[in-house]
């Protein structure tokens, strides 16, 4: 007959997750506290466009149509937001989007040799 030497090593048991706090009652018994955090929403970006002296009204209207897929309406609207205030906000996204969004305004500009400009910045 064959013996161990020693008794395997217990397995150790499964880490609880982060999310859920575990507490040891009086009793020994293990209670899962209600989670009282709740998952933040992502973090959204708008794409400011800028005002400039140069780039015609009618690129402007017909870039923000395109790439914010507004109205003609919605979009002449906005142009003249940007063109009396200096700059406007043509959309909000998610980061990535809003990320390309600038890229495809600013390669649209770039390749009209406008110097139309716009930039994303986080929604407060
Ligand atoms: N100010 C420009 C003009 O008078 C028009 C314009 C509007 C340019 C909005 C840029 O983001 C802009 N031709």
């Amino acid at each position: 007959m064959k013996f161990m030497a020693s008794k395997p090593p217990a397995p150790s048991p499964a880490a609880p997750p982060k999310t859920q706090p575990v507490v040891e009652d009086d009793g020994g018994s293990v209670v899962l506290e209600r989670r009282t955090e709740k998952t933040k929403p992502p973090q959204m970006y708008q794409v400011v466009m800028l005002n400039d002296d140069y780039t015609p009204m009618e690129f402007v209207v017909v870039v923000i149509q395109e790439f914010f897929n507004k109205d003609r309406e919605t979009a002449t609207q906005i142009m003249l937001k940007i063109h009396l205030d200096g700059k406007g906000i043509c959309g909000v996204y998610s980061k990535d989007v809003a990320a390309t969004k600038v890229e495809q305004v600013q390669e649209a500009a770039r390749q009209a040799g406008h110097p139309l400009q716009c930039m994303c910045e986080p929604v407060e």
